[in-house]
């Protein structure tokens, strides 16, 4: 498999999920600063420009995180990572994927929404706010499990990614949330989420 990832961004969940499915894979970057991600070659992958792309060796070429980590698990169903009721685990991929990863954009990129650093600064207290209530909705559905669904699985790889934008990238805290905090202390402690941090040159965000 090849994936196209840029360091840190939200491609790191399916890089994890390789790392964790024991899956061969090359790692390709995408300098989305340095404007690779609108390559002629990048949009040919994806029309949108961003990363992750997965390539598969049956020829597909697939996009968008949710989606990737659903074929990927349903590529290894040794791994258990479908559930028998698999309902819970679409609601939680789901608000990992829209409610969560999409409020970042107006945080780290509020300039391209407004044009004043005024208008910056209330936009991104609006979604850091927004995304307080939907921290401690997680934080509920966690309660004092281990992983969000009791046993590991891709939507803890997607939420582990998206609370390390929260500490690194906006530099915000967990403080009212310890088992959110508990929660990324146990995903660093798993190899294959600090082989995938390693490879994209990235330290750890918890620990
Ligand atoms: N809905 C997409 C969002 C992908 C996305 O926003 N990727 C970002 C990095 S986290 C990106 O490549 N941005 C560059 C761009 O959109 O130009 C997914 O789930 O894969």
């Amino acid at each position: 498999m090849k994936l196209y990832i840029a360091p840190g961004a939200c491609s790191l969940a399916p890089h994890i999920a390789l790392h964790e499915l024991g899956i061969e894979h090359e790692i390709v970057p995408i300098n989305l600063r340095k404007g690779e991600g609108q390559s002629p070659e990048h949009l040919a992958r994806n029309p949108v420009g961003a990363v992750p792309v997965l390539e598969t060796p049956d020829g597909r070429t697939l996009t968008e995180v949710l989606a990737i980590l659903l074929y990927l698990a349903g590529q290894h169903p040794q791994a258990g990572w479908i559930p028998d009721d698999p309902v819970p685990l679409y609601e939680r991929l789901s608000f990992v994927a829209s409610e969560l990863h999409k409020s970042f954009y107006p945080l780290f990129f509020g300039e391209r929404i407004v044009s004043t650093p005024e208008a910056v600064a209330e936009l991104a207290e609006a979604y850091r706010q927004r995304l307080r209530v939907r921290w401690s909705r997680v934080s509920q559905w966690l309660g004092e499990q281990p992983y969000l669904l009791g046993s590991f699985g891709p939507a803890d790889i997607y939420l582990y990614v998206i609370l390390t934008w929260w500490l690194k990238g906006i530099k915000q805290s967990l403080e009212d949330w310890p088992n959110l905090v508990q929660f990324g202390k146990r995903m660093e402690a798993r190899s294959a989420v600090l082989a995938a941090l390693e490879h994209e040159g990235l330290r750890p965000a918890f620990t």
